[in-house]
């Protein structure tokens, strides 16, 4: 059985070298921060089970295969059968590590989610729920499908984990405000970028401080605050840990959180404490912005320590 159940839309990802008004070649991979999050797990050697549905066509079949492959749990995996197709993102490069994303997904099979393709796989034996705020901005059916799984897990003593991960492409400031909301009132573990805890807010004009301790107090048992090249920093009853990121030269910063979050939860599932966690999520990180892609960087746990080895080093 997994230790880690996570869904949302998992699409196709067509990677530019250059702008992409200009043509050229596209590599072909597949992106979705659920799933990033579940192939960083399962590099790690975690047992995660990723679910959501994915269009009857090859780049659905693109999808689970890369997951299996990955040795994701793909079996409750919905294969739409409507005629929606799978969801298809371009990212091109603009200027040094800013990446432009194009979307096309609205309509597609990943946003027709719906709390009965999510609630059987929450099976006994879970320990965490993944969740983002991604889900919630793809549909009426996905934002239900993730409120009912944060509900059942909640009543059902797993822990669960929410990164808010604000696409301003896919809804505003003020509707991912609502929609988090509640799902917050059921979340154990809340990881957020600085520029995003004020969405997670009742009061978004709250200090960081204010407002990480009113969701403590809101019943939120930690609250992680990413702040990039800073590092990040975990606030809990137990009080603030701050950890300094790995220092490297970042050449791709998409999927970076992801990264955090399994390294995180890796940590939190091997029983470490928390300045333990917030380093190996540092470090899985800085895996995922010293590669290309989303995810084909991250480590496996034997390649966890590569970052304490002297600069330009070869192992041969
Ligand atoms: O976190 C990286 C994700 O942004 C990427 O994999 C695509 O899930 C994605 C999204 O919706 O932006």
């Amino acid at each position: 059985a997994p230790e880690v159940v996570t869904f949302g839309e998992t699409m196709a990802a067509l990677r530019a070298n250059s702008a992409l008004r200009l043509g050229g070649s596209l590599g072909l991979s597949v992106a979705g921060a659920e799933s990033n999050v579940a192939i960083g797990l399962a590099r790690l050697g975690h047992r995660v089970r990723w679910t959501g549905r994915v269009g009857a066509d090859e780049l659905g079949a693109l999808v689970l295969r890369t997951l299996r492959a990955e040795s994701v749990d793909t079996g409750h995996a919905v294969v739409d059968d409507t005629g929606r197709p799978t969801g298809l993102l371009l990212t091109e490069p603009r200027t040094g590590t800013l990446t432009r994303v194009s979307y096309y997904r609205s309509g597609s099979a990943g946003s027709a989610v719906t709390p009965s393709d999510v609630l059987p796989t929450l099976t006994p034996g879970t320990r965490v729920l993944h969740l983002t705020g991604i889900t919630p901005a793809l549909s009426p059916s996905a934002a239900e499908a993730a409120l009912a799984a944060a509900t059942t897990a909640r009543d059902s003593g797993i822990t669960v984990c929410l990164d808010v991960n604000y696409r301003s492409r896919l809804w505003t400031a003020d509707r991912a405000r609502t929609a988090l909301r509640p799902l917050l009132a059921r979340t154990d573990l809340l990881i957020a970028s600085e520029d995003e805890l004020p969405l997670a807010l009742e009061r978004p004009d709250a200090s960081e401080s204010e407002g990480v301790h009113s969701l403590l107090a809101e019943g939120v048992t930690e609250v992680v605050i990413k702040r990039g090249a800073r590092g990040a920093t975990s606030f809990s009853a137990s009080g603030t840990a701050d950890c300094p990121a790995q220092q490297v030269s970042a050449v791709d910063l998409v999927g970076a959180g992801d990264a955090f979050v399994a390294g995180y939860l890796s940590g939190l599932l091997q029983g470490a404490d928390i300045p333990a966690r917030l380093h190996r999520a540092v470090t899985t990180a800085a895996f995922a912005v010293t590669t290309r892609g989303d995810w084909e960087g991250l480590p496996t746990q034997a390649e966890l320590g590569l970052f304490d080895q002297p600069e330009g080093t070869t192992i041969r």
